[in-house]
């Protein structure tokens, strides 16, 4: 099944109400998935000595704010092209970054997880099961370009 343009309208519709309340939802999404799986804490440089979450920290917002752009890039990308490209450069460099970290296939669940009850939380009683299942989509299309990038360089 493609992505619909339904798909992409919901997911854009979501993300403009979110960008409008960043610093609180970017921290709610470590905050979601440090309650999933409070392990993971120890692989952020800036979580990892601490044990609560710096809210003002700079790489900790703008970390956030990549992958809800990206996650939203994606959906658009899926809508056009039927599947998502990350360019060149940035693929290479996510897909190091996470296997240097020792990022493993459930770890990616988490933060699906996380980053849909982010989407919960941003847009009440205007988010529906249809507008959860396209960020969904548009996140699995992301991650598998993400560890497919991994694989390679392993
Ligand atoms: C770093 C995106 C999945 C853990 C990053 C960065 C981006 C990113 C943009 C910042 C790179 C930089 O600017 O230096 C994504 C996307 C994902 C994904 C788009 C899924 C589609 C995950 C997963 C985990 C994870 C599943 C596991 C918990 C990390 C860690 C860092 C990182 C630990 C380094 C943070 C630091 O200490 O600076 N990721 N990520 N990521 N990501 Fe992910
Ligand atoms: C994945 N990679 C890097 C940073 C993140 C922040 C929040 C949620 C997921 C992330």
């Amino acid at each position: 099944m493609g992505f619909s343009e339904r798909q992409e309208t919901l997911v854009k519709e979501s993300w403009a109400v979110m960008k409008e309340d960043i610093p609180n939802l970017s921290v709610y999404l470590y905050e979601m998935i440090l309650e999933i799986a409070p392990e993971v804490r120890g692989l952020f440089s800036f979580l990892k000595d601490t044990n609560e979450l710096p809210k003002n920290n700079p790489k900790l917002k703008s970390h956030a704010v990549k992958v809800f752009k990206m996650v939203c890039e994606a959906a658009i990308q899926l809508r056009e092209k039927g599947e998502v490209v990350i360019t060149g450069s940035t693929l290479k460099y996510l897909g190091s970054v996470h296997l240097q970290k020792g990022i493993v296939d459930p770890q990616f669940e988490v933060v699906k997880e996380a980053l849909i009850r982010t989407v919960e939380k941003a847009m009440g009683e205007k988010c529906s099961e249809e507008m959860k299942d396209a960020w969904r989509e548009a996140y699995d299309h992301l991650a598998a370009a993400v560890k497919n990038e991994m694989k390679q360089e392993a």
